[in-house]
């Protein structure tokens, strides 16, 4: 059993639609930022970092893994899904899945940060992020104008990267004039597991719409 502590984000949905896809039996425990729960020293024995999202694999000895692509990996190698397993294409489907961690995720993140949160207007740094994150999704047309997926086949880097993709708008990042993202934007979408890893957490008397997730409060 794979206890999850999230909240609803795109790194914490990444983990969730991976366990979905899975049909990994999982507990959910969210976190309150407003309560600053990812903080707690108790939560910091698990996460270092105080961020979310994290695992504790219960049938590994306790086994805790943060930084959300590193649970991907983990996972993946644990169910050996969702990641190939030849050096050349797990190679691909890595590097895919770097670029999600140290491209899309810092810059669309500080996209949000500065159009969204900071009480400023700081119109060089909102364009700054906004203009590379646009950068970055040209990036991921132009490989998906030549495979169905990141890596060919569906794996870990399709699902760290859609959740933060999706939130295109929110962002201030048009998606215009990138049909091939578009495209597997779209397929992503239709996926059952990650209609339902998206859900996650969510309320309790809402469980029943997540297969494996066992959904309870931290608290
Ligand atoms: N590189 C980390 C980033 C984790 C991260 O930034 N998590 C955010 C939510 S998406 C968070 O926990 N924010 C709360 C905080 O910073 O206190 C990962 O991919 O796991």
């Amino acid at each position: 059993m794979i206890d999850l502590y999230t909240a609803a984000t795109p790194n914490g949905h990444k983990v969730s639609i991976v366990l979905e896809e899975l049909d990994m039996p999982y507990t959910v425990h969210a976190l309150s930022f407003d309560q600053k729960e990812q903080k707690a020293p108790e939560f910091l024995k698990i996460n270092p970092n105080g961020r979310i999202p994290a695992i504790v694999d219960r049938a590994n000895g306790d086994f805790a893994v943060f930084e959300s692509g590193a649970i991907l990996i983990y996972l993946a190698e644990l169910s050996g899904q969702l990641l190939p397993n030849d050096p050349k294409g797990r190679s691909v489907a890595i590097q895919w899945l770097m670029f999600q961690m140290g491209g899309i995720g810092p810059m669309q993140g500080q996209a949000n940060v500065f159009f969204r949160y900071f009480p400023e207007k700081l119109q060089g740094a909102i364009d700054r992020y906004q203009h590379e994150t646009r950068r970055l999704y040209e990036v991921l047309d132009t490989r998906l104008e030549s495979v169905e997926f990141l890596a060919d086949a569906y794996s870990i880097a399709d699902i760290a990267t859609y959740p933060w993709v999706r939130g295109h708008e929110w962002s201030g990042v048009p998606v215009d004039g990138l049909p091939a993202l578009q495209r597997w934007m779209a397929a992503m979408a239709q996926r059952p597991a990650v209609q339902r890893g998206l859900l996650v957490p969510q309320r309790v008397d809402d469980a029943s719409v997540i297969k494996g997730a066992q959904a309870m409060l931290i608290r």
